[in-house]
């Protein structure tokens, strides 16, 4: 995405870690080889299986990298919310979330900064749109996603077909925007709630297909909870929604 004769757009590849001792060195390596101008931040929730300390390594070496260390797992979304004011506080002009399992391939982050280039303000990597793809994904898991996303969409309205997915552009000036007035969510539906914010704010949200691959080595950190949690905050904003729909109508009938 950069201008010819332009400086690159500064950009930070955010990757939240939490006992990734097996995919934290390869997943940066491949995010500086696919995009040598990004910078890579890693949030590292104190892994007792020395994720952090690896991440240290890579950044002992590497002027690129980074390492936010934070005392204790407080789940994705802090985590996000944390590596986010990092960047933004240092400038950075488009800010990127990447799993560290190797679920988002970085090989295909130039797709996601081109949109962004052409325009954007947040791009979606989204596994169902036409050409998108999860591979070796038990089909329970697909299941889920497509459920999610459906009652999502539904229940919200939101013209997306991947608002769970967590491998996403933002523009800075879009992301500040997004996140006023503080972020509560955590799990899928922090990334329901800041592309639900992103298209309420009248931003360019657009998704672009990518290949979700289900993580070889360690261990998941979804559990009912995180599913739980989904569930009833987007009830809830639906809910919300519509109450707030009728009584804008109620008060023109009154008017
Ligand atoms: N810093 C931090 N990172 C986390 C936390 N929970 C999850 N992560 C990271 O967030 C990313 C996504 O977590 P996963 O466990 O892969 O969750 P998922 O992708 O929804 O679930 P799977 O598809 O089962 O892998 C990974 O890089 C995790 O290491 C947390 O509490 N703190
Ligand atoms: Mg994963």
């Amino acid at each position: 995405m950069e201008a010819k004769g332009a400086s690159p757009v500064k950009t930070l590849v955010i990757v939240p870690t939490y006992n990734e001792a097996d995919n934290v060195v390869p997943l940066v390596q491949r995010v500086r080889t696919a995009t040598p101008d990004a910078d890579v931040l890693v949030v590292d929730d104190g892994s007792p299986d020395g994720t952090g300390k690896l991440a240290d390594g890579l950044a002992a070496e590497d002027a690129h990298v980074h390492v936010l260390h934070r005392t204790a797992k407080n789940g994705l979304g802090a985590a996000y919310l944390a590596g986010f004011a990092w960047g933004l506080e240092r400038g950075y002009e488009v800010l990127v979330e990447m799993d560290a399992d190797g679920s988002h391939q970085p090989e295909q982050l130039p797709r996601l900064l081109e949109e962004v280039d052409a325009g954007a303000d947040l791009v979606l990597g989204s596994r169902w749109v036409p050409e998108g793809e999860v591979v070796n994904w038990p089909a329970r898991r697909a299941v889920l996603s497509r459920g999610g996303n459906l009652y999502t969409r539904l229940a919200l309205g939101l013209p997306l077909r991947d608002a769970t997915g967590g491998y996403r552009a933002f523009r800075a000036s879009a992301l500040r925007d997004i996140l006023d007035g503080g972020v509560a969510s955590q799990g899928y539906c922090f990334q329901v709630d800041l592309a639900r914010r992103a298209v309420r704010g009248g931003f360019d949200v657009r998704e672009v297909p990518i290949t979700f691959v289900e993580r070889v080595a360690g261990e998941s950190k979804m559990d009912g909870s995180i599913v739980r949690e989904a569930l009833w905050r987007v009830t809830l904003w639906g809910v919300r929604d519509r109450t707030d729909w009728l009584r804008r109508v109620g008060s023109k009938k009154d008017a």
